[in-house]
């Protein structure tokens, strides 16, 4: 495939910006309880939470008869959340295929009273509805086979990958990619310590059949097409290339019938419009009970979210990230010639600041006016001003949009802006004898939480500062999120905004390692406000914090300085 070929055929990808992963299977049935235990943790992960045999995990595909099922009404509910693509897991970690399979008998038609291949009705529906289709397939666990990995409980000696990896992954991808028509894109799952020579086979296997198929780069060793992030990670500065976030509705994937923590349909649009903003794909994971059904919570919430979708549109599907950086009342997405704010914290003052727009603005408009008419812009020093109406015409987002004119380039300096809180995350500070980190972290199981921070202070040298222009004079509230261990604990800080300077006490948070073996470090993070500080005049400053001694064990883990306006 030529480059220009190539680049083509990834655009609907880019464009995409909005999809759905269903985690279905066996677990879906087990439903996170197993001989009346409740397992806490990620559902699809009971077989080996539980350290289930696989003669006893086998008897719930006896019993699996998802009569509910319907492909139809899958995609019909996918089309109306606004989701592009829809991907399912064909075979997970537990090994069972929810598909007709030559190469294993532990499938949904040869093993279950269902008897069907809900995967093809599926497809069938996706081209009906116009969704692409991508299926899930664990490449490298399989707990069902002796060669398969993971399974250490039933299959405790040494194992030859090559044969499990020959009789049925491959095998099994090349039926995915043979059966179905049109797959756009296999997403695989925990490469583990697979080889870079399997993962090229697959990748062969997987373009000889269909050469448009775009491959996630959880097929390990750096040879897939696009970049999957994190379980529930949202990124906070911009990233180039092809890439997808992918987050869960809850805190599982597949159906666990007492986890009841769904997203509102306000933090899903958040979440979604804060990766479209940094120029990736947001894809959520929904998981169907075992009759075959999505519960009735999650798509009811869909329907709102793809409402607001539907409403937006334009300011989502093939745009670009934002030119702008941080914005205090939400995100920007953009295109050619077109600015759009999606205003998530509406100001109460009837006027919207947009901090760090260097080109021309010719008209703004709020999509949500058919009419489309102008609305009073006036540009000031370093922001540009719109009138806004005093309540906000959208929910969970309002979107401005702007026609610019003139290059677009990035503001690098943190705008303060009276009437909302001003976060100051890490990525965006200068660092001195102390170093950005990320940490990662699970609670229950596989619910993994993400921080980015600044860490590893040393002593006194040691600062986190950022830049910001303050737009009038203004009190603000200072708060500081930080986790930190006993170490640090009655240690000092000192925290400077121009010439104010606030010594403060550390706190130990109650960090401590993770009780799940082989996790690290459980970060446990607290907000402390620190007082109250005036901005006397209009103008640029800078926020500096570091320890005032020297420390032991790297001080606090800081995840973010916040500025709240004391009369808002
Ligand atoms: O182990 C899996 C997990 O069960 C789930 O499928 C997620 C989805 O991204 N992926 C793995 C963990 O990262």
């Amino acid at each position: 495939m030529s480059n220009d070929e190539k680049k083509l055929s990834r655009q609907w990808f880019r464009s995409a910006k909005f999809a759905v992963l269903f985690h279905w299977g066996l677990y879906s049935l087990a439903a996170g309880t197993w001989k009346g235990k409740r397992i806490h943790g990620i559902g699809e992960w009971i077989m080996y939470r539980g350290r289930i045999p696989v003669r006893e995990y086998e008897t719930l595909a006896a019993q699996f008869n998802p009569v509910k099922f319907s492909g139809k009404e899958w995609a019909r509910i996918a089309k109306a959340a606004g989701m592009k693509y829809i991907v399912v897991t064909a075979k997970h970690h537990d090994g069972f295929a929810m598909f007709k399979s030559k190469a294993s008998q532990y499938n949904i038609v040869d093993a279950t009273p269902y008897k069907r291949d809900p995967l093809l009705e599926l497809a069938e529906a996706c081209e009906k509805e116009g969704i692409r289709l991508g299926f899930y397939y664990s490449q490298f666990q399989d707990w069902h086979e002796p060669d398969g990995a993971g399974n250490t409980w039933d299959f405790p000696q040494e194992r030859k990958f090559e044969n499990y990896f020959n009789a049925k992954a491959l095998p099994q991808v090349r039926e995915l990619l043979t059966n179905y028509g049109p797959v756009a894109l296999i997403w695989f799952d925990t490469p583990g310590t697979m080889s870079r020579e399997d993962s090229l086979r697959l990748v062969q296997a997987v373009h000889e059949l269909q050469p448009d198929c775009l491959i996630n780069s959880r097929i390990g060793n750096g040879v897939g097409d696009y970049d999957s992030l994190g379980d529930q990670e949202i990124p906070l500065v911009a990233r180039g290339g092809l890439w997808e976030s992918v987050d869960t509705h809850n805190d599982t994937w597949g159906y666990v019938e007492f986890d009841r923590n769904w997203k509102s349909p306000r933090e899903l649009v958040e979440r979604m419009v804060k990766v479209v903003g940094k120029g990736g794909n947001y894809m959520l994971n929904v998981g169907p009970t075992g009759l075959g059904q999505i519960p009735a919570a999650c798509a009811g919430i869909l329907r709102e979210v793809g409402a607001w979708v539907g409403r937006n549109k334009e300011a989502l599907y093939a745009t670009d990230a934002s030119p702008l950086g941080l914005l205090p009342w939400g995100e920007c997405t953009s295109r050619s010639g077109k600015l759009y704010l999606h205003v998530l914290d509406w100001p109460q003052s009837e006027r919207l600041v947009v901090p760090g727009v260097t080109a021309k603005v010719k008209r703004a408009v709020l999509l949500t006016d058919a009419r489309r008419r102008p609305l009073r812009v006036s540009v000031g020093k370093g922001a540009v001003s719109i009138r806004v109406p005093r309540v906000a015409p959208d929910s969970p987002a309002t979107v401005v949009a702007l026609d610019v004119a003139g290059k677009l380039r990035g503001c690098a300096a943190r705008t303060v802006i009276n009437c909302h809180r001003n976060d100051f995350d890490p990525p965006y500070s200068v660092l001195k004898n102390c170093k950005h980190a990320k940490f990662s972290w699970m609670e229950k199981f596989g619910d993994w939480k993400h921080a980015d921070c600044v860490a590893e202070w040393s002593g006194p040298e040691s600062k986190a500062a950022w830049r910001f222009t303050a737009l009038e004079p203004a009190r603000y509230y200072l708060e500081l999120d930080y986790s930190c261990d006993e170490r640090s604990s009655d240690s000092e800080g000192m925290l400077t905004v121009g010439r104010t300077s606030l010594p403060f006490p550390v706190l130990d948070t109650g960090e401590r390692s993770n009780p799940v073996p082989d996790h690290g470090l459980w970060p446990l993070f607290r907000v402390y406000r620190l007082g109250m500080i005036e901005l006397p005049r209009a103008g640029n400053y800078s926020l500096t914090i570091g320890p005032m001694q020297k420390t032991e064990g790297g001080w606090i883990k800081l995840r973010r300085v916040s500025l709240l306006p004391v009369n808002a």
